[in-house]
């Protein structure tokens, strides 16, 4: 099995934490979606990572897709519940996770702009969805609604948002009144796979 990706891609980061939970062997594909000449494109029409690329050929793409593939192998540790509604729900906590990750990254895109360039509109735009999202996130693990021990689907794409606030130094107060997602956070990146995993510094 193939994963095409870049090592600082949230993304990416989520694929490869299931693979290594589940002990799934993978060859990591490197490779940058803004490079001129990239080869991501041949793998997902929107030239976006992460791709999967499977023994037999086939090609999955987006990585929730990607993620319900690898759980439709069977392989345990199951990282969704089995009953319908609850798989549901850790689908809806992967979204506001993933819906994080797309605020934070047109954030840092925008703020990579020329200062005269930038629009304040979308910067405040993507800043609110991600305060809200954080503290949709901070309710709901208060109502023990969320899994961490062990983490499911919804948890890991939650520490990937978080580990990339981080390492882009994105909504840099948010743990201040979040003590519920710090927590959260910490006992997640003490797992092999979160370390394995971390962004390389830039
Ligand atoms: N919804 C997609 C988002 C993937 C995504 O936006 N990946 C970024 C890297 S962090 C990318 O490839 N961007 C290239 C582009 O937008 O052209 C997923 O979950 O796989």
């Amino acid at each position: 099995m193939k994963l095409i990706g870049s090592y600082t891609s949230p993304y990416v980061r989520k694929i490869s934490i299931m693979l290594l939970e589940k002990g799934i062997t993978f060859e990591f594909v490197n490779e940058s979606p803004w490079e001129p000449g990239s080869h991501v494109a041949a793998h997902n029409p929107l030239g976006k990572v992460p791709a999967l690329v499977t023994d037999d050929g086939q090609t999955w793409f987006d990585s929730p897709v990607i993620a319900q593939y690898l759980e439709l192998l069977g392989i345990a540790p199951a990282l969704l519940p089995r009953e319908p509604q609850a798989a549901l729900w850790e689908r809806q906590v992967e979204a506001v996770a993933d819906g994080i990750l797309d605020a934070a990254v047109l954030l840092v895109r925008e703020r990579q702009r020329p200062a005269a360039q930038q629009s304040e509109e979308l910067l405040r735009r993507q800043r609110e969805k991600i305060v809200r999202a954080l503290d949709w996130l901070e309710y709901n693990l208060n109502e023990q609604r969320i899994d961490i021990d062990p983490p499911r689907l919804g948890a890991i794409a939650v520490g990937c948002a978080i580990g990339y606030l981080k390492f882009r130094r994105v909504a840099a107060g948010w743990c201040a009144t979040r003590p519920l997602l710090v927590r959260m956070a910490d006992k997640l990146f003490e797992r092999e796979s979160f370390a394995r995993t971390e962004p390389p510094a830039s």
